[in-house]
């Protein structure tokens, strides 16, 4: 009852829908007293907790000069007209100095290209702080991961994170992860910034500082699932994913990469276009109060009617990271699109990363 109250209090409040950045599709849920669902055989429920270790990022010792205190040493710095980028070393949040974007004018930006190696997944950490407050409805700031080929051709544009909130006095860490394909022999971090109007300037000294660049290369693949690693994201807000109240990204604690989202007593979700007739979902879980299951559900719309539904439980596996992997269902025919919910009791916090979505043919 409980659950189902979290539930449908979120459902009121809208905070399944993300901030920004939104789904492939909506997140709509089926209605609560749902009249006419045709009749699709039910799926089995349960869940099958696989333990398996948990693969461990490799330190990248190819990005140089993350911290700025050797001048713009290895990095790419371009300014358009009116803007200027540079390091001051009056401004840092470790060491003397920091990166400083001023976008009073036109954009401005750095980048850094390092070796790729043998990495599958890429994951950029990086503190920004933009004090003026001119940020709302003026002006960007974002920060890009790209993977080029050996010709210098971008072949996965990777992720994005925008970001046109208010302003921020002090340092903050954010992070963002992206897959590498293979074939990539570069991985080019990215920070721009510019006015929101494109040919206006933004008012006063608009600038955001950056510092504390870190960037990790994992030789394993990131989750299939969009930002299914919760790598991308602003503070504890994730991209793509419901955000709201219970619902939070944790950058303290990942099974891989440097984050993962905490659900406690609430719901998260977020959409998908179907790509195949059989589906298989797996996600990592950690956390939970034992009398009360992770519900997964995954829902398939065409248009707002609800086809079907593939639901889960997982049973708390307390401080030990666990696989979950729901029984593979059959997409129901006609499917447009699939909204995945995971729903965690008030009693205890749950840990979720790394949701991966397989496809049969
Ligand atoms: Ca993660």
């Amino acid at each position: 009852m409980r659950l189902a109250l979290a539930f449908a209090a979120l459902l009121l409040a809208g905070c399944l829908e993300g901030p920004r950045a939104q789904p492939d599709v909506d997140l709509k849920l089926p209605p609560v007293e749902t009249p006419t669902l045709p009749s699709i055989p039910t799926l089995p429920t349960g869940s099958t907790p696989t333990p398996t270790p948990a693969p461990a990022p490799t330190p990248a010792a190819g990005l140089r000069n993350g911290g700025f205190e050797n001048g713009t040493e290895g990095w790419t710095l371009e300014a358009g007209e009116g803007s200027h980028a540079s390091v001051d070393c009056e401004s840092a949040s470790a060491g003397a100095c920091s990166l400083r974007l001023g976008h009073a004018g036109r954009g401005v930006s750095a980048r850094q290209d390092v070796p790729a190696g043998n990495a599958r997944a890429a994951f950029l950490s990086y503190k920004t702080r933009d004090p003026a407050q001119l940020h709302r409805g003026s002006t960007w700031f974002s920060v890009t991961l790209y993977a080029l080929d050996a010709q210098g051709a971008i072949i996965e544009d990777g992720r994005m994170v925008w970001d046109e909130s208010e302003g921020y006095d002090e340092f903050r860490t954010d992070s963002i992860g992206s897959q590498v394909p293979a074939g990539a022999a570069t991985v080019r971090v990215l920070f721009a910034a510019g006015p929101s109007v494109e040919g206006a300037e933004a008012t006063g000294d608009a600038a955001t500082w950056v510092d504390d660049v870190v960037l990790t290369l994992s030789p394993f693949p990131g989750p299939s699932f969009r930002n299914g690693g919760f790598e991308a994201g602003r503070g504890d807000v994730p991209e793509d994913w419901g955000f709201g109240t219970g619902v939070s990204r944790d950058c303290a604690l990942a099974h891989g990469g440097l984050c993962s989202l905490r659900i406690n007593g609430a719901t998260t979700g977020a959409g998908f276009a179907p790509e195949n007739d059989t589906i298989r979902i797996a996600l990592w879980v950690r956390g939970g109060a034992a009398d009360e299951p992770l519900v997964i559900n995954a829902t398939f719309f065409r248009e707002s009617s609800a086809l079907g539904y593939l639901t889960g439980t997982a049973a708390a596996p307390g401080e030990t990271w666990t696989r979950v992997v729901l029984p593979p269902g059959a997409v129901p025919e006609g499917t447009q699109k699939v909204s995945l919910h995971i729903t965690a009791a008030l009693d205890a916090p749950w840990w979720i990363d790394d949701v991966d979505v397989a496809w049969g043919s």
